[in-house]
């Protein structure tokens, strides 16, 4: 693929760059993204049905044990070419962050050092009633397991729709939007707010936006550039065109 003369020119010479990353970037490690067909069990569910305080109070089995086969997929993928790529631009300028709605933990295994997690990690667990962190807990029979330090459900620490992000999360990623030189969009369908609206963070300031996407988005007509396809297959070829040139 090549690249817009502007493009490889603002990343030479850019010094902070943020990039929010969504599913995409982490389908060609073999992680379903969010809307991928529900299987098994989940089947007729739709995940944001599932994905919700509501659906958990009222299965809290089939929830966590939807999060437990999800984990189970995860612990067994790697990153990919696109992930080791968003690391390795970290390494090449002054400033960067990188704001992910995925909750796999791909890009920290792939070297990446200032993520913000904005939807959690599916590897954490934490309680239910008391919003609280728990690593160790006894295995009964419980389905899902019981809080040690008082008796309630357990679930991930993931964000789910109705539920506020992580205190702080948002704002400062939107003030880093809003502060940087280049701004990437990267494997989301932008449907999912507030994250889908950082983006326009960067428009609003005039930031030179770069959408790398499977398939359109509403973002697509904003944005200075879209460049359609498998991100495991552009962002290595960016990097080489920018920084190896
Ligand atoms: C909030 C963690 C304030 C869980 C996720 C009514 C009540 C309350 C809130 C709302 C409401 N109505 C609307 C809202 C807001 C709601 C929302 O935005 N809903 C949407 C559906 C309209 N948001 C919220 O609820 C958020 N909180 O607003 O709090 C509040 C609180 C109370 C009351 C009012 C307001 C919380 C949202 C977080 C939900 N949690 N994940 C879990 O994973 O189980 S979201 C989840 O879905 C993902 O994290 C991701 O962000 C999102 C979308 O998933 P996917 O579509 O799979 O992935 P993605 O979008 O990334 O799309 C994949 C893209 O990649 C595709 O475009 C595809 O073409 C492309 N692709 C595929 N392969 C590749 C590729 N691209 C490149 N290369 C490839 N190889």
């Amino acid at each position: 693929m090549s690249f817009p003369e502007e493009v490889i020119r603002k990343l030479q010479t850019a010094e902070r760059i943020v990039v929010l990353t969504g599913a995409g970037i982490s389908a060609e490690s073999g992680v379903p993204t969010f809307r991928d067909a529900q299987s098994g069990l989940w089947a007729n569910y739709d995940p944001e049905e599932l994905a919700t305080p509501q659906a958990f109070r009222r299965n809290p089995r089939m929830v966590w044990e939807w999060y437990m086969m999800r984990r189970e997929i995860i612990k067994k993928v790697k990153p990919n070419p696109g992930h080791f790529a968003l690391a390795g631009i970290e390494k090449r300028v002054t400033r960067f962050l990188l704001v992910t709605q995925n909750i796999d933990n791909l890009h920290r295994l792939a070297g990446s050092e200032n993520v913000i997690e904005i939807h959690g990690n599916i590897q954490r667990t934490k309680c239910f009633d008391e919003d609280v962190v728990i690593d160790t807990w006894d295995t009964t029979d419980d389905v899902p397991p019981r809080c040690p330090r008082c008796g309630g459900m357990l679930r991930p620490d993931v964000v789910w729709f109705g539920e506020m992000l992580p205190s702080g999360a948002f704002e400062k990623s939107a003030e880093a939007v809003r502060n940087c030189d280049v701004f990437f969009s990267i494997g989301t369908s932008s449907l999912v707010y507030p994250a889908a609206a950082l983006p326009y963070e960067a428009l609003n300031n005039r930031i030179l936006s770069i959408e790398i996407n499977a398939e359109a988005t509403p973002l697509t007509v904003h944005v200075d550039h879209h460049f359609r396809g498998p991100a495991g297959e552009i962002l290595p070829q960016l990097v080489a065109a920018a920084w190896r040139a």
